[in-house]
């Protein structure tokens, strides 16, 4: 496997994270290369992380670059939601709304549900192809619940809201390494590369 690998998202919270996640399996993380915007319509997390995947190896090979790359589909399932947000986690309550209203709109469907039936769980997908065009898959979960209110402002989306199993902060109020302990993008990035290096 090449020592540097690109990763298609738009996401800084997410490339934040992999930076220093491939760094301990001793992979550099490539520039970001911007790629055409991406309709993430596919049925399932691995569909979407094709598509973003594809998007960016189009434009890599455009651009006359050869090389392996990934990208990341994940989301937030919450029990007591039926499973929502899930793959529409990035958009619940709206493309409009800024992260905090979303979070706060979140608690708010939430407000009548007692600490023992807010579980939940993150969930990440990593979909990589190598320079030859071969495909390999990463999956990882986290279990944990939805806290009552927001608490700390390390990392990105929900993660003032999730408290993994067994820990009384949630990973906003945990350092990234802390986070990377537990985290589904974690545990997903070990089985993508385990499955890359064979
Ligand atoms: P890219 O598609 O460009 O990678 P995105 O933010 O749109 O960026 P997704 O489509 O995978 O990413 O949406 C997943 C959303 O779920 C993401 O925006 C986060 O808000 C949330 N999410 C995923 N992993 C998370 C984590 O570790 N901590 C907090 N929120 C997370």
């Amino acid at each position: 496997m090449s020592e540097r690998i690109f990763v298609a998202s738009t996401n800084d919270g997410k490339r934040a994270e992999f930076a220093a996640l491939l760094a301990e399996h001793g992979i550099e993380l490539g520039p970001s290369v911007p790629y055409p915007d991406v309709e993430e319509d596919a049925d399932d997390y691995l569909g979407n992380a094709a598509l973003k995947a594809a998007a960016l190896r189009e434009e890599l090979l455009r651009r006359g670059i050869a090389a392996t790359l990934f990208a990341d589909d994940s989301g937030l399932e919450i029990d007591a939601l039926d499973g929502a947000p899930g793959i529409r986690s990035a958009r619940y309550g709206g493309l409009e709304l800024s992260w905090s209203q979303r979070r706060a709109q979140l608690l708010a469907a939430l407000s009548a549900v007692p600490a023992e039936r807010r579980t939940a769980r993150f969930c990440c997908a990593l979909l990589a192809i190598d320079e030859g065009g071969r495909r390999f898959e990463g999956f990882g979960t986290t279990r944990g619940s939805i806290a009552f209110a927001e608490r700390g402002t390390a990392g990105f989306g929900y993660d003032p809201l999730f408290l993994p199993e067994g820990e009384t902060r949630t990973f906003a109020e945990m350092s990234a390494a802390e986070k990377a302990r537990s985290s589904h993008r974690a545990r997903a990035l070990r089985a993508l590369v385990a499955a890359m290096r064979g």
